[in-house]
């Protein structure tokens, strides 16, 4: 299974990479490793495994998050109204997004960075993502508010960026224009 040793942290050249797209159909080590990530996700959240193995809790991970580069992302985490998200992905990609933003009003933090980083991220309010799922199906996602950032930040980390980089470096926590914050 994949404890926190396995995550790479800040300096990490993964990090800071685009990743590669992933042939379709995927192999079968690249469907292991996705399955792995979700598994991930799911101990993380689970109290007795969370505590036995020293996770990290957390809603979403991605490929270069392992040193790996490859477009695969998993999520797993229960929006506001209690609608479960739970996926891996394979090419995850933004194919529309509103003009208006979104923002967590506690910030971002991330499994890859060992501190805390004050500031808002401002984030699209809403997007549709493409992607290929575990189970091979072709799918399109219609996201907003916190299920918006949590795809946004995840696929980020395919493209070498971190949610710091879109902090204000003047005022982190400057209002992002024509933006909603998400409690
Ligand atoms: N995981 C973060 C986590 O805590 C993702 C995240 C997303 C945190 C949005 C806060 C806001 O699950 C990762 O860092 N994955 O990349
Ligand atoms: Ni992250």
């Amino acid at each position: 299974m994949l404890t926190m040793d396995d995550v790479v942290r800040e300096g990490h050249p993964s990090l800071r990479e685009v990743a590669n797209e992933v042939a379709i159909p995927p192999s079968e080590e690249e469907l292991t490793l996705l399955g792995d990530m979700l598994k991930f996700l799911k101990n993380s959240q689970d109290e007795k495994t969370c505590a036995r193995y020293n996770l990290r809790p957390g809603v979403g991970i991605a490929a270069p998050q392992l040193g790996i580069n490859k477009r695969l992302i998993a999520v797993h985490f229960e929006d506001g109204n209690g609608k479960l998200y739970s996926y891996g992905l394979i090419n995850p990609k933004i194919v529309s997004h509103s003009v208006e933003k979104a923002y967590l009003a506690v910030g971002e933090g991330c499994l890859s960075v060992d501190r805390n980083v004050e500031g808002f991220v401002p984030r699209y309010a809403r997007i549709t993502v493409k992607a290929t799922t575990l189970e091979g199906e072709e799918i399109k996602l219609r996201l907003k508010d916190y299920a918006a950032i949590v795809f946004q930040h995840e696929i980020d980390h395919l493209n070498g960026i971190m949610f710091y980089d879109h902090i204000n470096q003047d005022n982190p926590y400057a209002i992002p224009e024509n933006s909603k914050a998400i409690e």
